[in-house]
């Protein structure tokens, strides 16, 4: 008996032995922050402030306090709006470059406090928390640095003031997903009733690493956006359009917000030190702020389908304005147009095609990296190579020919961004066709072809930094083409 007890130890110390470790973590990995953030995919920017009243995209910061005067002001419109569109989050502008307040804050009287809006006595970040728990929603918010109401903007002084702001929205409103950081800077102004054209160096002037610092320890769990991060940067552009070839990485020291770095954020550095990921952000008008002559002007259904594809769709999240109205309501033609555009995402991502069926794969680390775990519904497990595999093939045998038209993968990213290289190729009566030639992958990218009837389909990872891990493939027949 013992002896067979010894036999057994033995046994299970070789298998536990044999057991095949994964890859180690290539380059720069996200942190857990940013892992929550690449989940969310989807969310609600709002703009929203003296400008709504003013018709204007820029206040000038001499506005009255008592234009604001929104005459139906409701958040759980919003929220619920959000939510029925699969959207998971809203962040809001708490101030823009006007300064006006949203929430009654302790440094100003340039705020909802001095308004007509509930007698003073309404905060809209108060009752944007309080709709986004009910609605099971995150909350974000944007602070502009740029002031143009401040008198002592452009002074060392203004920076007491800009982070004692940060602090009352860091403290007083639960838990901030995200806070976004503007690059827009300096400028002409009111500036307390100066009336002139400040300039700062965006450089150095607002000494960025010390109000980050704020961030991380009033709201650890939060990213930070800025043009260069440090969490997520801006995708370089505000119509929608994020890069093919799309790094989550950054030579993030060599860049600050504001500088001239557009050109370079689409990409992102494909040898970059920091992860930083990239957020699109557009909105479903022509401006950022409700104008009355853009009611007729709102995206389609169609166009802001294109934008998820041209964002979710390029390894970028998505962060879609919607600007209340001088209600203060959603409008119902950007309302209707969101509830359609999911409509359609559900339609477009109803049957996936790969799951159940078999995958086989030229290279595999072992049994617990098998290619089947790309099309077993678990974002945990993965398919991989041996370390010095970086090239591979994977294939999906649909079994009966099907008709395919979309491609959704994904790398495991918490080992890191890997494949420079993939294509896809559908088997079709027979012969092998190429239908998708890529870049990069990361934590996402869904590629559309013309409809193929085909019986297997092979991704090749023809270029990868190390060895290629994925961890999910999907495949789908979209309506049309
Ligand atoms: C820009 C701002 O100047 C716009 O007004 C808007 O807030 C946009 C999201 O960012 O830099």
């Amino acid at each position: 008996m013992r002896q067979h007890l010894i036999l057994l130890v033995l046994i299970l110390s070789f298998s536990a032995c044999k057991q095949i470790l994964p890859p180690e973590p290539f380059g720069p990995i996200p942190s857990e922050r940013q892992l929550a953030w690449h989940q969310l995919e989807y969310y609600m920017f709002v703009h929203f402030t003296v400008n709504t009243f003013t018709d204007k995209e820029w206040g000038y910061g001499d506005e009255k306090e008592s234009v604001f005067n929104p005459s139906e002001l409701d958040c759980r419109q919003w929220a619920k709006v959000a939510k029925d569109a699969g959207m998971k989050g809203i962040i809001i502008t708490a101030k823009h470059h006007d300064g006006f307040c949203l929430w009654p804050s302790e440094y100003t009287d340039h705020s909802v406090k001095n308004s007509q809006w509930k007698s003073g006595q309404g905060d809209v970040l108060r009752d944007l928390r309080k709709a986004c728990d009910e609605f099971g929603l995150k909350m974000g918010v944007y602070l502009s640095p740029w002031d143009r109401n401040s008198a002592v903007y452009g002074t060392p002084e203004y920076l007491v003031y800009y982070r004692n702001q940060l602090r009352e929205l860091l403290t007083n409103y639960g838990d901030i997903f995200e806070v976004w950081f503007d690059g827009a800077n300096g400028g002409d102004g009111y500036y307390g009733g100066a009336r002139e054209t400040r300039r700062i160096d965006n450089k150095t002037y607002y000494d960025w690493p010390n109000t980050h610092k704020i961030v991380r320890e009033l709201q650890p769990a939060a990213v930070m956006f800025s043009d260069a991060g440090p969490d997520v940067r801006w995708v370089g552009n505000e119509s929608g359009m994020g890069s093919i070839t799309n790094w989550c990485l950054l030579r993030r020291d060599e860049l600050w917000p504001g500088g001239n770095f557009a050109s370079i954020l689409g990409e992102g550095h494909e040898d970059g030190n920091y992860w930083v990921p990239a957020e699109v952000d557009v909105s479903i008008r022509r401006g950022w702020f409700y104008h009355q002559s853009q009611d007729s002007l709102v995206r389609s259904p169609e166009n802001l389908m294109e934008l998820y594809y041209s964002s979710v769709g390029r390894n970028s999240n998505l962060l879609l304005n919607i600007p209340p109205d001088r209600r203060g309501l959603l409008h119902e033609n950007d309302v209707k147009s969101l509830i359609a555009f999911r409509e359609l995402r559900e339609k477009e991502f109803a049957n996936e095609l790969a799951k159940g069926k078999n995958a086989k794969a030229s290279f595999s680390r072992g049994k617990e990296y098998r290619p089947g775990n790309t099309i077993d519904g678990n974002p945990e497990t993965f398919w991989t190579t041996p370390d010095d595999q970086t090239t591979a093939e994977i294939t999906i045998d649909l079994g009966p020919e099907t008709e395919v038209n979309r491609i959704l993968i994904q790398e495991y990213i918490k080992l890191g961004q890997r494949v420079k290289a993939f294509k896809v190729d559908a088997l079709v009566d027979g012969a092998w066709k190429q239908v998708v030639e890529g870049t990069t992958i990361g934590y996402k990218v869904i590629r559309k072809f013309p409809a193929v009837r085909a019986s297997k389909i092979r991704l090749t990872i023809s270029e990868s930094k190390a060895c290629p891990v994925i961890s999910n493939i999907e495949l789908y027949r979209a309506a049309g083409e």
